[in-house]
């Protein structure tokens, strides 16, 4: 019997025995609606991963009643938006939409005092704010706040849950979505059901995956990757109490979900629908990669992951059909593809195109961003890339090694270069950078910094170097300028729009000092948003450079908002006859074309002007500068780090 017909009957029985009667007629109308939809994918993905427990159906008809009460809270101007979106479900490939990401206290300090912040947002074009972590979470380290102790509890520090919807409903006035952390593979081990495991309750233990002796971690070690290496070796942590090993892929406080116990998945679908319903817009799956565990493997992009991810999205299309998933997936390019999917998570992190951009800086050269991209940018028409330059994270290497081996670059060596070039251990670097979880096994290492000091802005200040000031000030705005262009949402890491250096102070901080990401979490406080407001002079070389960079991005996002090439269109990366350059051109459906060359070196560059032909127009402006660009023979000038949108008129 095929699954339609089997999801059918089985909704039938689900439904004669599921008490609708809280819920309002109109509710209970678009409840039954949406079930006949998308229950038929939910019941094929639930089984397919659950089927063969004997407990199954008992789970299923439990996670009904969850997705009935998640839409009973759902509150009215919600389920407004909810009708909206699905009329225009594609608002995220818009030019208009502009993100940023930042922590609650380096911007507030509380949730209230945000509202205060929105003027500064809107100067710069925000759209879409992504607040990092602001759960309940364990005191001192608590993993930058992924290691969430309560879903249902922000931070005291912060706020309340009710200071959290009424700057959701602020910001939703503003015209930003407001955008929150899904931290589902790991709870914090002072989360309720940690706790109730620590007491030996085995129904909880289950929640979680413990083991007695180390046979069994033992075995799924020989293929795991070690995430934090510098901190603690292994995935694996005993627990003195339990007298057992704890899987904790991350530190060993965050302790990984069992989703092979259908009860976990119940049971964190209705912190994600709580999460839903306090009014955000998007949730970034947060090391979604790992939820699913198969001996012998990495771990890691798992086919049941992914599976797991899709129940989750129809349980999200049948309560909150507004909220879009965001895949945190900073893998294997042909991985991180996988997530991308309409049923799966309509947005993406694009890591490719951000280690990439890093490496053109540092090699002067374009070809492997190039060869990659041609590869690997093409998505989905019904999704969207969400670019970015810096995170709260480290930045790893994660471009494809046949790519790079195929144009003759050793993987390992390369990504040893670069880790020596960001950390400022090679000569002639400009990089300020810090290494971050080095691995003594296998050489491998990341990188920690801010945009500032990586981009060469911490060293030029330090030796007073007017030229590189200059060109680290070029630097920034030519990362970002790919991003606010390529196509897809561009994300801005809050203290970047500003420039800003690295902060050291978290080597005085016991809770921190051993987590070097925090070099690249950074405070805006006051005095910078009043500089960037105008509202004060800049006084220093560091402040001019500052407003310049915050200057070149606010023009940038200004111009991609005026024309709708930058929103949903094609995009063809093009070879460029420069090493030193970097060309694509976008394309919509109402025949606006852009072309887009950068040249990521320090020296002027020039390119043949043929290239202008692909535009096929009579004249162009380059939409940066405002100049008319002719179409005539003579080569295509670049300044250093200079890129030019160009426009066909
Ligand atoms: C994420 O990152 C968060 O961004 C980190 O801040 C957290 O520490 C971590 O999860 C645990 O919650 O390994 O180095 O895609 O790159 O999920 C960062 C795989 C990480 C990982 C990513 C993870």
């Amino acid at each position: 019997m095929s699954y339609a017909a089997d999801s059918s009957i089985c909704l039938e029985r689900i439904l004669a025995s599921t008490d609708l009667s809280g819920l309002t007629k109109k509710d209970a109308k678009t409840f039954t609606q949406r079930l006949e939809v998308h229950f038929p994918r939910l019941f094929e993905h639930y089984t397919y991963v659950y089927g063969h427990q004997y407990d199954c159906y008992f789970h299923l008809q439990k996670l009904i009643e969850i997705l009935r009460d998640g839409l009973k809270s759902r509150k009215p101007a919600l389920k407004k938006i909810d009708n909206e979106r699905l009329k225009s479900p594609l608002w995220y490939r818009d030019e208009q939409q502009v993100g940023m990401a930042f922590y609650v206290d380096l911007m507030g300090p509380t949730l209230n005092d945000l509202h205060d912040k929105i003027p500064y947002l809107k100067a710069l074009g925000v759209t879409y704010v992504h607040l990092m972590p602001l759960y309940d979470a364990p005191q001192g380290d608590s993993d930058g706040g992924y290691a969430v102790s309560n879903y249902r509890k922000v931070n005291p520090v912060l706020g309340t849950v009710k200071d959290l919807e009424k700057l959701a409903s602020s910001l939703q006035k503003e015209g930003i979505n407001l955008v929150l952390d899904f931290v589902f593979n790991h709870t914090s081990d002072e989360h309720t059901w940690a706790k109730a495991a620590l007491d030996g309750d085995k129904r909880y233990q289950n929640y979680y995956y413990l083991f007695d002796d180390r046979t069994i971690p033992d075995q799924y070690e020989e293929t795991l990757r070690e995430i934090f290496p510098q901190v603690r070796r292994g995935s694996f942590t005993f627990n003195e109490q339990i007298e057992k090993w704890v899987w904790t892929t991350f530190n060993s406080f965050q302790w990984d979900l069992n989703y092979s116990n259908p009860e976990v998945f119940n049971a964190i679908t209705s912190e994600m629908l709580f999460l839903a319903n306090i009014g955000s817009a998007a949730l970034r799956l947060d090391a979604l990669a790992f939820i699913w565990k198969e001996v012998g493997t990495n771990c890691e992009n798992q086919e049941k992951a992914h599976v797991l991810i899709q129940a989750f999205n129809c349980c999200l299309q049948i309560v909150a059909p507004a909220v879009v998933f965001k895949s945190e997936a900073i893998v294997h390019p042909d991985e991180v593809l996988k997530y991308i999917d309409k049923e799966e998570c309509q947005l993406s992190y694009n890591p490719l195109l951000m280690a990439l951009l890093w490496n053109s800086l540092a090699t002067r050269k374009t070809r492997l961003l190039t060869h990659s991209l041609k590869k690997s940018f093409a998505i989905s028409n019904e999704c969207t890339w969400v670019n970015y330059v810096r995170c709260h994270d480290d930045i790893g290497w994660t471009f494809d090694d046949a790519v790079a081996s195929q144009l003759g670059i050793n993987p390992f060596d390369h990504r040893y270069f670069l880790n020596q070039f960001y950390t400022g251990r090679f000569e002639g670097s400009f990089a300020n950078g810090v290494p971050f979880a080095e691995n003594p096994s296998n050489g491998d290492c990341r990188v920690c910094g801010s945009l500032a000091s990586l981009c060469g802005l911490e060293g030029a200040l330090k030796n007073d170097d007017a030229q590189g000031i200059d060109e680290a000030v070029k630097r920034m705005l030519l990362l970002y300028g790919v991003t606010f262009s390529i196509g897809g949402i561009p994300l801005l890491y809050s203290s970047d729009e500003i420039g800003k250096l690295n902060d050291y102070s978290y080597r005085q901080d016991e809770s921190k000092k051993h987590d070097d990401r925090w070099v690249n979490r950074i405070a805006v406080n006051e005095e910078d948003t009043a500089l960037a407001l105008g509202q004060t002079a800049p006084s220093s070389k560091a402040e001019v450079a500052s407003l310049r960079v915050f200057k070149g991005l606010q023009k940038m996002i200004e111009t991609r908002k005026q024309y709708s090439v930058f929103g949903h269109a094609q995009t063809h990366i093009l070879d460029a006859d420069n090493q030193h350059c970097f060309v694509f051109m976008r394309e919509n459906d109402g025949g606006e074309k852009l072309l887009v060359v950068c040249n990521f070196s320090e020296h002027k560059q020039q390119l043949q002007r043929s290239l202008l032909a692909t535009l096929n127009c009579t004249s162009t402006t380059d939409l940066l500068s405002g100049e008319t660009v002719s179409m005539e023979a003579a080569p295509l000038l670049l300044a250093p780090y200079q890129q030019l949108w160009l426009l066909a008129n």
